[in-house]
């Protein structure tokens, strides 16, 4: 087995590559693997680390694409299968000069959609030492959302640490209400939580960061540390055992693409804490990947190698925000 396990949805993302057009008049697309927790599960593998990713995609040519493209990135997809009467869900983003891109979604009742708990039952944890949980996943479906609850039920049972990334899209949601209710039951039974700034602001009611850390450690069940993701300043940790540490972000001249850069940061801290790494050193690391993560177009075609992610951490150690 593998020693990260993740579950989502793959996407096939068209992103622009015509500056400044929006998606009615963009003409040119250059076509991605993408999907949050596939981005988490690439970078993964690209420092190095085992990887099984779950997930289900349609039979169809993007189906196709992902299982190819997830091989070529070596994460192990033992777990992915391919339903003939789903389609694979597909992402459409433009290319912009400042700001975050607008999305398009093609993605309702997609195969992965579909997965049921079920699914679950060839899954086998013996060796997996973290798992890696968001709050997209369990959005796009009933059926997602109880696979995800059964999956905590089993890390849980094999003693399994997990991160949740709320990774908020309110659009893939009913109403806020049931959003914010149920992305927090989720979070209460996480070991980490990694809400970006934004996110608490929507789920746990403050912007104060440490307040919003606060609110997770008196929640949680299982919850041993906050990560509070602040953008390019970095990001605040805080732990059960009560010590606060602001951990600053890298500074970047010329930021092409945001998407990702969350991702790029969870997986940053799961590799760092998969090298057993202190948590404060683990989450400088989430800082780096994050930071070479918006310089690039794609979600995850940035991530670094592990030679390329020591060369940008030595070079821009005094570039600190
Ligand atoms: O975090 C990156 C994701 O936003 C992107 O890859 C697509 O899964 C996706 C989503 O729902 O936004």
């Amino acid at each position: 087995m593998s020693e990260l396990l993740t579950i989502g949805e793959p996407i096939t993302l068209f992103a622009a590559t015509d500056l400044d057009e929006s998606l009615t008049t963009a003409t040119h697309f250059q076509k991605y693997l993408a999907g949050a927790e596939v981005n988490v599960a690439v970078g993964t593998a690209r420092l190095g680390h085992s990887v099984q990713y779950l997930s289900q995609v349609g039979q169809d040519a993007f189906g196709d694409f992902i299982r190819e493209q997830l091989q070529a990135n070596h994460v192990g997809i033992d777990y992915l299968t391919q339903s003939p009467a789903h389609w694979t869900g597909l992402q459409f983003k433009n290319k912009v000069s400042h700001g975050d891109p607008a999305t398009a979604y093609f993605r309702a009742g997609s195969a992965a959609a579909h997965m049921t708990p079920t699914s679950l039952r060839q899954v086998d944890l013996t060796g997996v030492r973290w798992a890696h949980l968001t709050g997209i996943y369990p959005a796009i479906s009933y059926q997602a959302l109880a696979t995800v609850q059964q999956l905590i039920l089993m890390l849980q049972a094999h003693h399994i640490p997990f991160t949740f990334d709320p990774n908020i899209r309110p659009s893939l949601w009913p109403d806020h209400e049931t959003m914010v209710t149920t992305l927090n039951a989720l979070a209460r039974e996480a070991t980490i939580v990694l809400p970006g700034i934004g996110e608490g602001e929507q789920l746990a009611k403050t912007r104060d960061p440490e307040a919003i850390a606060d609110f997770y450690l008196t929640q949680g069940k299982n919850c041993q540390a906050v990560v509070v993701k602040l953008g390019p300043a970095g990001a605040l940790v805080k732990t059960k055992a009560g010590q606060t540490t602001m951990v600053p972000g890298f500074h970047v001249d010329h930021v092409v693409d945001t998407v990702g850069a969350g991702d790029g940061f969870a997986l940053g801290l799961l590799t760092g804490i998969l090298d057993d790494l202190p948590l404060v050193e683990a989450v400088q690391r989430a800082n780096a990947v994050g930071a070479i993560a918006v310089q690039h177009p794609g979600d995850n075609d940035g991530y670094p190698t592990p030679a390329a992610l020591a060369a940008f951490m030595q070079a821009n150690a005094s570039s600190v925000d």
